[in-house]
């Protein structure tokens, strides 16, 4: 048996995966600051190698850290030393990651025979950009496919543009997938967009939408990132530009906004999962996003997709002051949240991302409010840690169809109440 582990294993690594063989995910509940700080400390700590998926801020919200089986047994001992409380939420990272491969698999070879695409699952860059196509020729009169520039490892950054014509229309952005491990994000996107266009001269509300405003739709905004996770390393998280004088690559694409940028909640450090990069929108994923929306001026909306957690943000993060509109975008949230609970129950919370998380500057949507774009918000969809970036595939729908009901109450809300 082991033998074939191995040889399994060194099959796997030929395709230079990353592998995760027994790495946990361990979900803390600091019980004091004591704890919370005793964790802080632990995340500094960059000997232990841990993947912090959520970070120590407060003793009501939980840590959700990945720790490679190399450092699991200190990592427990530590927490038992401190009588820090902790559960096991993922035993084994690997058995789930190779569950998602095999889904991914079988999929592939299903969607060649049926040619139809399978919204219900995870799919490659590639799949992507080729089920983009088919969703312009299946809409030619609504939809288009725009490419705003390239990535760093000169990969095409399509916009899925939804429009019934016009010239710089008030519009709409939403982008998904900025982090590239957060899949249901990305997957959200694909189902949203193909909603949009069928839905469109179907239903009312998106009809009277698009027939008034724009709808700029970034499936993959960080596709070098999100070919990686598919190749080579499933965590990862940021861009995969070369830092300089570090073997550490990329760069967490939202910390690098020139909004708060370089302040408190974000690091210095290149080999950092929070590396705000030499400067602010040094990354050319978020410079080609800066410069289309600084180029079309009108748009009255930035939404961005993340997960995991179950939170829809306001700004500021780089500042835990209240912005101006800070009444209003909380009244629209929790409406907005409302919206998206009463499909399967599932709860929110809403707030400011200082407030609600923690201080993180450099981040998209504090840049997209400070350059005017008042209704600017952050989705993190599901889970709340069960499996965390690791969703299964049968919970892309599901996930999609409830954040479409929250997504398009904002998109009402700010198509009557925008000027
Ligand atoms: N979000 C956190 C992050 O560290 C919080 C956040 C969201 C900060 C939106 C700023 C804006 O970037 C995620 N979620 O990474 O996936
Ligand atoms: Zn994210």
């Amino acid at each position: 048996m082991r033998l074939c582990l191995a040889v399994f294993a060194l099959l796997v690594a030929a395709q230079c995966h990353k592998l995760f063989i027994g790495d946990q995910v361990l979900r803390i509940n600091a019980e004091s600051e004591e704890h919370v700080q005793l964790l802080k400390e632990l995340e500094g700590d960059e000997g232990w190698k841990l993947d912090f998926w959520t970070h120590p801020v407060s003793t009501n919200l939980p840590v959700d850290i990945h720790v490679p089986f190399a450092s699991l047994h200190a990592v427990k001992s530590f927490l038992h030393f401190h009588k820090i409380p902790f559960s096991v939420m993922i035993k084994d990272l690997q058995e789930l990651l190779d569950e998602e491969q095999e889904g991914m698999e079988v999929n592939t070879m299903q969607e060649r025979n049926a040619k139809s695409f399978n919204f219900g699952a995870y799919h490659t860059l590639d799949t992507i950009y080729s089920w983009m196509d088919t969703l312009v020729a299946a809409h030619p009169n609504l939809v288009s496919k725009v490419q705003i520039g390239s990535s760093y490892e000169n990969r095409p950054m399509y916009v899925l543009k939804f429009s019934t014509g016009g010239n710089k229309r008030p519009s709409i952005w939403i982008d998904a997938g900025i982090h590239s491990r957060e899949w249901v994000s990305t997957a959200s996107a694909v189902w949203m967009a193909n909603k949009m266009a069928t839905d469109y001269g179907v239903d009312p509300s998106v009809t009277s939408l698009l027939g008034q405003m724009d709808v700029y739709l970034m499936v993959v905004t960080n596709p070098d990132g999100y070919a990686y996770t598919h190749t080579s390393d499933r965590m990862w998280r940021k861009t995969r530009s070369s830092n300089p004088g570090s073997v550490c690559r990329g760069v967490d694409p939202n910390r690098n906004w020139d909004a708060g940028f370089g302040g408190p909640g974000a690091s210095k450090n290149p080999c950092s999962d929070s590396y705000h990069g030499p400067s602010a929108h040094s990354e050319i994923e978020v410079k080609n996003v800066v410069n289309l929306v600084k180029n079309h001026g009108n748009f009255k909306a930035f939404i961005s997709i993340h997960a995991y957690s179950q939170l829809l943000m306001y700004p500021y993060g780089y500042s835990c002051t209240s912005i101006p509109d800070q009444a209003e975008l909380d009244t629209v949230g929790r409406s907005a949240v409302q919206a998206l609970s009463s499909l399967y129950g599932t709860s929110y919370k809403v707030g400011s991302i200082c407030k609600i998380i923690y201080q993180a500057s450099g981040g998209s949507i504090d840049w997209s409010y400070n350059t005017g774009i008042k209704y600017s918000y952050a989705f993190e969809l599901r889970d709340t840690g069960r499996y965390g970036f690791l969703l299964p595939a049968n919970q892309i729908i599901p996930t999609a169809s409830e954040t479409w009901l929250g997504l398009k109450y904002i998109m009402e809300y700010v198509r009557d109440n925008s000027y």
